[in-house]
Formats: C-alpha cells, sequence, structure tokens
C-alpha cells in the first residue's frame, strides 16, 4: 500500500457488494477495487471485467493476495466469520458487513487475535453511524441538548425481503440496524431484551412474523422498542425518536421537495434502504480509508459486532421463550476502549 491508495479485494459480489464496489472505484479518491471473488463465478468475472480488478478462484486466495491491501466483505452471512479471521490472522484490514459472525464465540475469537495484533483493523458494516440524520442526533445528545436521553421509540419497516427470507433475518438482517445505532446514541450496553407477541398482518405467512416488536433496556435503565416490519409496508421507513428529560430528538426523513397540491402538503418516501442511505454508505467507505491511511478507524469495531450478535442471540431466544433474556458479554479488551 502507498500512502495515498489502498489496493481493495471485494469478496460477494451480490447485490451490495456490486454498489460497494461502484463506491470504492468512483466515490471514494484513496481505493481501487483490484480483486472479486464471488461464489458464482461468472458474477465475479463480469465485475472483474467491468472494473478492470481481477477475478480470484477462492476468498482464502484474494485474502493472501500481496497485491490486496484491505477486504471488504459481502458475501452470505454464514461465510464472514471465516474470512474475517482470516484477514485478522494476515493482518489486513476488514470491513465486514453485518452480521459479524453466526455465533458470539466466532466473535471472541476475532477479538483475541485482532487484540494480539495490537490494533484495530475490523471495521463493521454499521453505516447509520455516518447518516447525517443520526449523526446530528448523537452531538445533540452529547452536548446535553434534550438532557438525559430517557427512551428512544423507533421503527424499522420494509417493503419487501428478497427470496429465502426467515423469520430470525428480522433481527439478525434487519433490527440489527436499530440493535447497534440506538447502544451508540446511548452509549449504553444492553442488559435484558425482549420480543413482544403483538398481532400478525395479513401478508404474515408461516413462520415468518411480521410485525415484531422488540424491547431493550439498557445497564443504566434506558428502554428502547423497535417496531419492525420486514414486508408489506407503505415505504422503506426508518423511524427513531430519542426521548430525553428535557426534549425530544427525531431522526429526519431524507431530503425531498415538499409538494403542495390539492389542498394538501406531501413529500415523497424511498422504496429501499439502498437509496435511503446512499450517502452515508458513501460516507463510512470514505472514514473507512481515512482510518486506514492513519491507522486510526473510527466506525463500528470488531467488540460492537459482537455486542449485535449477543444481544441478537438473546433476541432469537426471548422469541422462543416468550420471556425477557440477559445480554451476556465478555469483559471488553483494551483496543475497543
Ligand atoms: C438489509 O440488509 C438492510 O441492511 C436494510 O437496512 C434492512 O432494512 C433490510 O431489511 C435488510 O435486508
Amino acid at each position: 500500500m502507498d500512502n495515498h491508495l489502498i489496493r481493495v479485494g471485494v469478496i460477494g459480489c451480490g447485490a451490495i457488494g456490486k454498489e460497494h464496489v461502484e463506491r470504492l472505484t468512483n466515490v471514494v479518491a484513496q481505493t481501487k477495487v483490484v480483486a472479486v471473488y464471488d461464489y458464482v463465478e461468472k458474477v465475479a468475472d463480469e465485475v472483474a471485467q467491468n472494473y478492470d480488478a481481477k477475478s480470484f478462484a477462492s476468498g482464502e486466495e484474494l485474502i493472501a493476495s500481496d497485491d490486496v491491501d484491505a477486504v471488504v466483505v459481502c458475501s452470505t452471512d454464514e461465510t464472514h466469520a471465516g474470512y474475517v479471521v482470516e484477514c485478522l490472522k494476515q493482518n489486513k484490514y476488514v470491513f465486514c458487513e453485518k452480521p459479524l459472525a453466526l455465533t458470539a464465540k466466532e466473535c471472541e475469537e476475532m477479538m483475541a487475535i485482532e487484540s494480539k495484533q495490537g490494533h484495530r483493523l475490523l471495521q463493521m458494516g454499521f453505516n447509520r453511524r455516518f447518516d447525517k440524520g443520526y449523526v446530528e442526533m448523537k452531538n445533540a445528545i452529547e452536548d446535553g441538548e434534550i438532557g438525559a436521553p430517557l427512551m428512544i421509540h423507533s421503527a424499522h419497516r420494509n417493503i419487501a425481503q428478497a427470496a429465502g427470507f426467515q423469520t430470525d433475518y428480522a433481527i439478525t438482517r434487519v433490527a440489527i440496524h436499530e440493535i447497534d445505532i440506538s447502544r451508540w446514541l446511548l452509549n449504553d450496553e444492553y442488559e435484558e431484551v425482549q420480543v413482544l407477541k403483538v398481532k400478525q398482518s395479513k401478508r404474515t405467512s408461516g413462520d415468518w412474523l411480521n410485525p415484531q416488536l422488540m424491547m431493550f433496556t439498557t445497564k443504566s435503565g434506558q428502554h428502547i422498542d423497535v417496531e419492525v416490519q420486514t414486508d408489506g409496508a407503505y415505504a422503506y421507513d426508518i423511524r427513531c425518536q430519542v426521548v430525553g428529560e428535557d426534549g425530544t430528538l427525531d431522526l429526519p426523513d431524507p431530503a425531498a421537495v415538499t409538494k403542495r397540491k390539492n389542498q394538501q402538503v406531501s413529500y415523497g418516501l424511498g422504496d429501499h434502504w439502498a437509496s435511503r442511505f446512499a450517502d452515508s454508505y458513501d460516507e463510512e467507505f470514505i472514514e473507512w480509508a481515512t482510518g486506514i491511511l492513519n491507522d486510526q478507524l473510527v466506525g463500528a469495531s470488531t467488540w460492537d459486532g459482537y455486542a449485535s450478535c449477543v444481544t441478537s442471540d438473546a433476541l432469537i431466544q426471548s422469541r422462543k421463550t416468550g420471556q425477557p433474556e440477559k445480554v451476556t458479554m465478555i469483559e471488553q479488551a483494551e483496543i475497543y476502549k
């Protein structure tokens, strides 16, 4: 790696992988995609051709290549942990889409290796930490503008999901964003979580619960509720209200022209997360690249990925037991403090 250009390898060239290849090529000045891998060879070859990169026969070969300075993992969920561990062992910077792993144990192994390497190497794909609205809310909380935060009301509504969606994904792929952003906003960890049984939508089918209502209590006693609609919502709509002792903060809708017509005022909401959060994805990769060049990553860490996995596990358990479940984490290693 020279001081200005990071040669990136992207593992997984599906929907989000392709988007990231595009932004690493055309938005982030300090990165160039030089290598790609996908388990569907044809897909990787096509991306490689379009972006003048090399298509690798396996993720492991890509990670081991001397031509690759840093790796982006956007492959299927169950493969994340293996690729991340390999990057950490080789002291290579890695960006991983959520979830970090399928089990908390795998995250613990990652933290042990990263700690041994002595510096942060991983940034989690929690893009909302770079969304202007959430950043403004965080600053307002930290400046004491609403006094002590007491609770958060939030909603995560989707119009549709990709084929093969399962009810657990409402936690591990969808609410995982609220799991992360709420503890980031409040700067606290969770004590206990619960999934409440709520009336089901007419669009619910089979084992796929829709909607789901998730409750969180932080160590300092704040409460968070997250309504998750995974299918059939009126728009892709993300709501978040922080209630403090002296006021409230509301996440703004994405910028859109307000229309006044037929005695009504209206503005459009989007239909998909990729457009709703496009700016935050750009920003998270700009910050990732800057972090690598300064050896000082600032986005969500392996600890944050671990915290979200432990919390997801407790939520899944609660859905089964119907009871609140404790969130139990190991001690935080020095490099994440
Ligand atoms: C997707 O992976 C996301 O990250 C979105 O934020 C979420 O709304 C969507 O349901 C997920 O599939």
